[in-house]
């Protein structure tokens, strides 16, 4: 298994090449706000873990392995702000609060979120019954 850095990599690696058809060092340090040398490091780790292959001058591509987790991750990623947004989180803190929590849930939680958030699609009416219980408990919040 990937440690959270590892997983924080290769989530980003796997959005640059979606993006761009490739993952250069220097966009990798730009989108983790990390020292380009750093990325290096981690980018050799995640070559000897089989998750990618990285040759200096070449680049780097994904191997299946990496591939299938760096989807999967993004897949994570998506759904933990889908089921911020469906739960009424301020928008100004989804993304912090989903980076903050992403490596620490199991799969089962994962999937688990995954129904409850399908229900809420299937269901907007009761998002709009979640808003009513929230206005109220924001109302009582107020009162000194
Ligand atoms: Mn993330």
């Amino acid at each position: 298994m990937p440690t959270p850095s590892m997983e924080d990599y290769l989530e980003r690696i796997y959005l640059l090449i979606e993006e761009k058809g490739y993952a250069r060092v220097s966009d990798i340090a730009e989108g983790l706000e990390v020292h380009p040398s750093s990325v290096t490091k981690m980018v050799q780790k995640l070559d000897r873990s089989g998750y990618l292959v990285y040759e200096k001058y070449r680049g780097l591509i994904l191997t299946s392995k990496g591939k299938k987790i760096g989807k999967r991750l993004v897949y994570r990623h998506d759904l933990l702000e889908e089921f911020m947004k469906i739960i009424g989180v301020d928008k100004e803190n989804i993304y912090a609060d989903v980076e903050g929590i992403e490596h620490h849930l199991s799969w089962d939680a994962i999937d688990r979120i995954g129904d409850l958030v399908q229900y809420f699609e299937e269901k907007p009416d009761r998002v709009d019954e979640l808003r009513i219980i929230q206005k109220k408990n924001d109302t009582v919040e107020e009162q000194p």
